[in-house]
C-alpha cells in the first residue's frame, strides 16, 4: 500500500545495515556485540540522518540557485517530539530499518523509545510551530524555523503524593544525532550600551548604538524532512556562548576563576524555557533570550539576502516572516534599525518594507498571557531599540490622529506605551502596527479579537488586515507515526493518498455503514486501549479495562481550561455510584477517566487541580465497588511521545474551555482524527469541527462566548448560585472523603465566593448531562462506530499542510518550489 519515494532512501536492507554497522564501529566506537538499546538507536539515527543531510543540502542548494521567497517562521517553541520515526517514515526507510535491525537481535520498537523527546516547548504554541515545519516542508515551501536551543526543555513532571514536582529536563546527555551544529555561524549581539549621534558625511543626523555587553549567538541545524518529497527545510536553532572565552585583563592579574564567570552568564541566556503557558511574568532573562534569538535570526536572513545582490526594495518579494505570537515582535524594530542605522535607508521607504515583510499570529485573549515589557527595563538593556519604538509609535498615533482627530481616549487606548507606573510597551500592539497581516487562530478566536483587544485597531486599519487562518496538525506524526493500526485499515480501503492529502479521508464515509468495517475499526481502538492501558499499568500500576468508556482530558493544566470541572464531574460519577446497589452500579456504562497535563510551577490554583485529581483516583481505584465501574488516572509527564500512545486510545476526549477562552485547541483535532468522539464547550476550533463533522458526532454543552461577560457581572454583584449537584460535590470534599479539605479550600472558594470567573457552576449541570448522553450512546456500538468513521471521514480540513497553504496564499505570497528527485 505505501508507495516508495526517494530521498536518497536505502535501497534495501543491507545497505542500511551496512551504514548501521558503520556508524557502531566508527562514530560510536563499539562493537555489535557490544551495542545496547541506546547505542543501536544512535547508530540507526545516525545512518538515517546522513541520508537526510544529503537531500538537506540538495534543497537549500536549489533555493539558493533559483533565488525563490522563503519564508522564515520564528517562535521561541518548537515541541518535536522524537526524530527517529518521523525520519524513517518520512524517507520510507522504517521497513529496511526494522528488518535490518531485527537481524542485529533489536527491535526497532525498543529504539525508537531510547530518544528523549526534544520538548522545547510549553504546550499547544509550540506544537503548532513543529506541524508547521513538517508542513513547510511536506508542501514544499521554501521554509525555515528559527529558535532557540533550550540546553532545558520543559520539565519533567513527578507525582509525588499527589503533587506535581518539577526535574530539569537536560535532553542532551547523549547529544543529539539530529544536530548538526555550525560553529562557523556566529553573530555578536549587543545588550546594554548607549546611543551614538553623530553627522553623517552629508550632514545628515544619525543615531548609532555602541557600547554594551557582547554575546555570541551560535547556529545548530536540525533537517525537517518532508513527506513524499526529496524537500529537507532547515530548523535553525541558536545558543548562546561568551563572545571571548575568557576575560583576559582579569587572567592576567591572576583571578582564573572569575575570568570563567562571563561565560557563565553568556550561556545562561538559552540555557532553559520558561515553563510558563498562557502567562507573562516579564522576566528580564526572558526578554534577552527574545533579542539573542531575534537579533542572529535577522542577522542570518539579511546576510543571505545581502548574498542575492538584490536592491533593498525587494526585500519583501523575497522574504517572509512570520512571528508566532508576540515572542519575536522585536524583530520588526531590530529590522527596521538595521535598514535605518546600518544600511541607512529613509525612515519610511524602511518602514514600508518592513511592514510588508512581517505577520503576527496572535494565540491567545488572556489578558495575563499579553506581554508588556517595562520602559526602563527596555531603556536599558536595547536603548536605541526603545528610541526606534517611540519613533514608530509617534508616526502611528499622527495617522491615528489624522483619521480620527480630537479622540485623546483613542490615542491613549491604542498607544504602543502604557501610561502605567512604571510605563509599559506592549509588544501586541507593536506587532499589529508592524505586520501587514494579523491572524488568529480559529474562526471563533479570529473574530473575537476584532472585538475584542484589538477592536481599536479595526477601527483604524479597516478589517481587511484581520484575517482567520484556522490551525491545523500534520496527519504524519498525529495519524500515520502514531496510530499505524488505523493508518493502514483506512488504506486498506482508500489507498494511502490521505498521508498527504487529508481530505482524501472523505472516501471513507461510504464504508461507515459497513458492519464489518465498523467491527475492524473497534479492534483497533481496542487494541490502542490495550496499549495506553499498558502503559497505565508499568507506570501506576492501575488496571485499566479496555472494554470500559475511556474519557481522556490532557493538556496544560489551567483554570480557563477547566480540568476542574471535569475531576468535580467525576467526583459527582462516584457519589452517585456509591448510592446505587450492585445490581444499579452494573448498569453504568463504566469508565476510566484519564488526566495528563503539566503546571506552570508557579500556578497555584493549577497545583491544587493535580492533587485533587490525584487524591481522586486515589480513592476511587482503591474502592472495590467501583472495580467494574470506575477509574480514575493521572499520567505522569504529559509529553508530545505520550500524547502518541494516549490520543488513539480515547472514546471521547475534552476540549471544555470557557467559551471564548482557549484560542483554537489543536488536540481536538488530534483525538477525532485518531477516531475518539468529543464532549466541549463552543469554543476555539470546537466551532469548526462541528462544522465539518456534523452537530450530531459531537457532545457540546455550556454557555456561548458571548454570554460570558454578562454571567461574569452577575457572579461580581449577585453572587455564584452554585446548583444542588455541584453542592453536593463540594460537601463531599468538605467532608474529608479524600483527605485534608483544607487543601481544596482555595479551589471550590474560588468558585463559590471567588466569582466563579471560568464558569464552572453555570456549565456544570449542562456538563453532566452531555456525559449522561454519552454512557447511553456508547452503548450502542454499532452507532458509535458509525458516529467515528463519519467524522475521520470529515476531518481532511484540519491537515497542517492546509493551514500552511493559507498562510501562503493569505499572508506570505510564497510558491512551493518542490525539488527534484
Ligand atoms: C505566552 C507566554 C508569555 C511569556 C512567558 C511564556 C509564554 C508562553 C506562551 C505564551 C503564549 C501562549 C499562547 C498559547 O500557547 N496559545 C495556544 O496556542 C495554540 C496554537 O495556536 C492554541 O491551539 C491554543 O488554544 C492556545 O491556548
Amino acid at each position: 500500500i505505501w508507495k516508495k519515494f526517494s530521498l536518497g532512501e536505502f535501497g534495501d536492507k543491507q545497505e542500511f545495515q551496512q551504514e548501521f554497522v558503520r556508524h557502531v564501529e566508527t562514530s560510536l566506537a563499539r562493537s555489535l556485540y557490544n551495542c545496547d538499546d541506546l547505542a543501536a538507536y544512535q547508530a540507526a539515527s545516525q545512518a538515517v540522518r546522513d541520508r537526510l543531510v544529503v537531500a538537506w543540502n540538495r534543497t537549500q542548494q536549489k533555493h539558493t540557485l533559483t533565488d525563490t521567497k522563503r519564508v522564515y517562521y520564528l517562535s521561541l517553541e518548537f515541541l518535536m517530539g522524537r526524530a527517529l520515526d518521523n525520519a524513517m517514515l518520512n524517507t520510507r526507510t522504517k521497513q529496511y530499518a526494522r528488518e535490518g535491525v531485527k537481524d542485529f537481535g533489536f527491535r526497532l520498537e525498543d529504539l525508537i523509545e531510547q530518544e528523549p523527546d526534544a520538548a522545547l516547548g510549553n504546550g499547544g504554541l509550540g506544537r503548532l510551530a513543529a506541524c508547521f515545519v513538517d508542513s513547510l516542508a511536506s508542501e514544499n515551501y521554501p521554509g525555515w524555523g528559527y529558535g532557540l536551543r533550550y540546553e532545558y526543555g520543559i520539565f519533567k513532571q513527578k507525582i509525588i503524593d499527589g503533587y506535581q514536582v518539577e526535574q530539569p529536563d537536560y535532553w542532551l546527555t547523549y547529544g543529539s544525532s539530529w544536530e548538526i551544529p555550525r560553529n562557523e555561524i556566529s553573530v555578536d549581539i549587543m545588550f546594554y550600551g548607549y546611543v551614538r549621534h553623530y553627522t553623517d558625511d552629508e550632514g545628515v543626523h544619525r543615531r548609532c548604538w555602541e557600547g554594551g555587553d557582547v554575546v555570541r549567538a551560535v547556529a545548530s541545524d536540525f533537517p525537517v524532512p518532508g513527506y513524499g518529497t526529496a524537500n529537507v527545510n532547515n530548523l535553525r536553532l541558536w545558543s548562546s556562548k561568551p563572545a571571548q572565552e575568557f576575560d583576559f585583563a582579569k587572567f592576567n592579574a591572576g583571578d582564573y576563576i572569575n575570568s570563567v564567570s562571563e561565560q557563565q552568564r553568556a550561556e545562561t541566556i538559552s540555557a532553559v524555557l520558561y515553563p510558563n503557558d498562557n502567562f507573562d511574568s516579564g522576566k528580564e532573562l526572558r526578554l534577552k533570550q527574545q533579542y539573542l534569538w531575534v537579533a542572529a535570526s535577522l542577522n542570518d536572513i539579511v546576510r543571505r539576502f545581502k548574498k542575492s545582490k538584490r536592491p533593498w526594495r525587494e526585500f519583501p518579494e523575497q522574504i517572509a516572516i512570520q512571528l508566532n505570537d508576540t515572542h519575536p515582535t522585536l524583530a520588526i524594530v531590530e529590522l527596521q534599525r538595521i535598514f535605518v542605522d546600518l544600511e541607512q535607508l529613509p525612515w519610511k521607504e524602511a518602514w514600508d518594507l518592513v511592514v510588508e515583510t512581517f505577520g503576527y499570529t496572535n494565540h491567545t485573549v488572556l489578558p495575563e498571557a499579553l506581554e508588556k515589557w517595562p520602559v526602563p527595563m527596555l531603556e536599558n538593556l536595547l536603548p536605541r531599540h526603545l528610541e526606534i519604538i517611540y519613533d514608530i509609535n509617534l508616526y502611528f498615533l499622527q495617522e491615528v490622529e489624522a483619521k480620527f482627530p480630537n479622540d485623546r481616549e483613542l490615542l491613549s487606548r491604542v498607544s504602543i506605551i502604557e501610561e502605567s507606573q512604571p510605563q509599559q510597551a506592549r509588544m501586541a500592539y507593536l506587532a499589529i502596527i508592524g505586520s501587514h497581516k494579523v491572524n488568529g487562530v480559529a474562526e471563533l478566536h479570529s473574530d473575537l479579537i476584532k472585538k475584542t483587544i484589538f477592536k481599536d485597531f479595526v477601527a483604524v486599519y479597516g478589517g481587511d488586515k484581520f484575517i482567520n487562518v484556522t490551525n491545523g496538525i500534520t496527519p504524519r506524526r498525529w495519524l500515520h507515526q502514531a496510530n499505524p493500526e488505523l493508518s493502514d485499515l483506512i488504506a486498506s480501503k482508500i489507498g494511502s493518498g490521505f498521508v498527504k492529502d487529508l481530505s482524501e479521508l472523505r472516501h471513507l464515509e461510504k464504508f461507515a455503514d459497513d458492519e464489518d468495517f465498523q467491527r475492524q475499526w473497534m479492534l483497533v481502538k481496542h487494541k490502542r486501549k490495550e496499549k495506553l492501558a499498558a502503559l497505565v499499568k508499568s507506570q501506576s500500576g492501575v488496571v485499566l479495562n479496555p472494554d470500559h468508556l475511556f474519557d481522556i482530558q490532557v493538556k496544560r493544566i489551567h483554570e480557563y481550561k477547566r480540568q476542574q470541572l471535569n475531576i468535580l464531574g467525576v467526583i459527582h460519577r462516584y457519589v452517585e455510584l456509591k448510592q446505587m446497589s450492585p445490581e444499579e452500579r452494573r448498569k453504568m456504562t463504566p469508565r476510566v477517566s484519564l488526566f495528563g497535563g503539566k503546571s506552570a510551577p508557579g500556578y497555584y490554583m493549577a497545583k491544587t487541580i493535580i492533587k485533587l485529581i490525584n487524591d481522586v483516583g486515589k480513592v476511587v481505584n482503591n474502592d472495590p465497588d467501583m472495580f467494574d465501574s470506575l477509574k480514575v488516572v493521572f499520567v505522569e509527564d504529559y509529553n508530545v511521545s505520550k500524547a502518541e500512545i494516549i490520543i488513539p486510545a480515547s472514546d471521547i476526549s475534552e476540549h471544555i474551555s470557557t467559551a471564548g477562552t482557549e484560542a483554537s485547541g489543536t488536540s481536538n483535532m488530534k483525538f477525532v482524527l485518531n477516531g475518539g468522539l468529543i464532549i466541549g464547550t463552543v469554543d476555539g476550533a470546537n466551532v469548526e469541527i462541528t462544522r465539518e463533522i456534523g452537530e450530531d458526532n459531537i457532545y457540546l454543552f455550556g454557555h456561548l462566548a458571548d454570554e460570558v461577560e454578562d454571567i461574569r457581572h452577575k457572579h461580581k454583584y449577585g453572587g455564584v448560585q452554585v446548583g444542588k449537584k455541584l453542592q453536593q460535590v463540594f460537601d463531599f470534599i468538605q467532608s474529608g472523603a479524600l483527605g485534608d479539605p483544607e487543601i481544596y479550600t482555595s479551589l471550590l472558594h474560588s468558585i463559590k465566593y471567588g466569582g466563579d470567573y471560568y464558569l464552572v457552576s453555570d456549565d456544570f449541570d449542562a456538563y453532566l448531562e452531555a456525559q449522561h448522553t454519552i454512557n447511553h450512546d456508547f452503548k450502542d456500538t454499532k452507532e458509535w462506530a458509525r458516529k467515528s468513521i463519519v467524522s475521520v471521514s470529515r476531518m481532511g480540513f484540519f491537515s497542517s499542510d492546509r493551514a500552511i497553504r493559507d498562510y501562503a496564499e493569505g499572508i506570505w505570497n510564497v510558491e512551493p518550489s518542490p525539488v527534484e528527485e
